[in-house]
């Protein structure tokens, strides 16, 4: 079928962002870039490839969970309500669910990549003629209100699958979800896909699929920078790299240099080493039980959850219970710290990145310039903040090598038993 493109009324997509997010990520120690500005044309158009390979096993098991249960999620977030949805991409699960919805609903629809928001939103509207559909292009996170018609009184109901979430670090997901639930107000709710902890090497070959467009999508991004930013990239200088890292659960994906380099961008030299890299995503992965616990703490209830045989993924229905808010970032001004709170910081980072029991003394010289230690406490010497270090790192480490232990002991003893 030919899709009649639309104009979208309303697109409040900050220009100068990706510019900006650029080079202030390859300003970082761990160099990064945030995950949304993979979604380009093109990126959106390969992430949706992805979904379709053998190993990216999330889009499928939601599709089914969604499937399984969709009158039964529409019924107890009720009739009729706002349905709004954070990032649709091409809302191919959405149908599932609005076919469930009565026509005095509301649909609406943000994302970030405009080009893909108005062919879904046309499909959308010539599949679900009775409900009125809009669309908003936008990022999710810097909505002020929720986008929806002024005299609209109906219940709102977040749709958020995919496991998009997971992008977030545990803290960023928590500022989010307390974000969303001030937006939503108090009678609103979530369904909220996530995907979750499993098998390693499950994890690990969904985001390294043998058709090689998990790379593809990763390398976009480099292809972007040069197309809309006009930075100048060595050809082949980065590759792509895709792990899951056990420590904070998370996959990671990283553009890994070949050999020292330069990155040409706005007038700025970024030097990267061979051997560094510059992070583009995190894909955390949540047992069910973990992410109930991060909801809580972000002001939700759990209603419902729900997963499929296997456990891989795991779909939530959440109810504002409070509303939480955070104090919001005070400008540029960098928070002053105890110092111990800067040593745990350390010790946490530096366990995240490396995993590592010792600490490395040129690491630790780099945190203590970087994160300001020395600026706030000007007479703390070096030689005995790396002390504390490493004494919260050996006690961070011991816990971890414990509770590994533990779950080790918890899987096997099981499997002993019937020997
Ligand atoms: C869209 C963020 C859920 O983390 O699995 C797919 C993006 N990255 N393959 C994910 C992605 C690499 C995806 N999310």
């Amino acid at each position: 079928m030919q899709m009649e493109s639309r104009k979208i009324p309303v697109d409040i997509v900050d220009s100068e962002g990706f510019r900006l997010d650029v080079c202030a990520g390859l300003r970082q120690r761990q160099r990064s870039i945030p995950p949304k500005y993979f979604y380009d044309a093109q990126g959106s158009a390969l992430f949706e490839q992805i979904c379709e390979t053998a190993e990216y096993y999330l889009t499928r098991t939601e599709t089914a969970i969604l499937d399984e249960h969709s009158a039964e999620m529409m019924g107890l977030i009720g009739q009729p309500c706002a349905f709004v949805e954070f990032g649709c991409g091409s809302a191919a699960k959405t149908p599932l669910l609005l076919r469930h919805l009565d026509s005095s609903s509301v649909c609406v629809l943000i994302d970030i990549c405009k080009p893909q928001l108005e062919q879904t939103e046309a499909r959308l509207a010539a599949q679900f003629p009775n409900i009125k559909i809009l669309a908003v292009c936008a990022d999710y996170t810097q909505l002020q209100a929720l986008p929806l018609p002024v005299s609209c009184d109906l219940r709102p109901v977040i749709f958020f699958p995919g496991s998009t979430i997971g992008n977030y670090t545990p803290e960023e997901a928590q500022h989010l979800l307390r974000k969303a639930a001030k937006l939503i107000g108090p009678n609103g709710s979530m369904l909220i896909g996530v995907d979750c902890k499993k098998d390693p090497a499950v994890l690990n070959a969904a985001y390294n699929d043998k058709t090689g467009l998990t790379k593809a999508f990763n390398l976009n991004l480099l292809a972007r920078m040069e197309r809309e930013l006009g930075a100048e990239i060595e050809p082949d200088g980065l590759i792509n790299n895709a792990f899951y890292n056990p420590v904070p659960g998370r996959v990671e994906m990283h553009l890994v240099s070949r050999f020292d380099q330069v990155i040409h961008l706005s007038g700025e030299e970024f030097w990267i080493g061979e051997g560094e890299s510059i992070q583009t995503e995190n894909s955390y992965k949540y047992r069910p039980d973990e992410f109930q616990d991060l909801a809580r703490s972000a002001g939700w209830d759990t209603a419902m959850v729900w997963t499929d045989a296997d456990k891989y993924f795991s779909i939530h229905l959440l109810q504002v219970s409070r509303i939480i808010i955070d104090r919001p970032q005070l400008g540029l001004r960098r928070k002053m710290r105890k110092l111990s709170e800067y040593v745990e910081m350390a010790a946490s980072e530096y366990l995240q990145e490396t995993g590592k029991a010792e600490l490395n003394a040129h690491w630790i010289a780099e945190f203590f310039q970087d994160n300001g230690v020395q600026d706030d406490y000007p007479r703390q010497d070096l030689i005995a903040f790396c002390a504390l270090v490493q004494k919260a790192l050996t006690i961070k480490f011991e816990r971890a090598r414990k509770q590994t232990l533990l779950q080790l002991d918890k899987a096997i003893r099981p499997i002993s038993k019937t020997r």
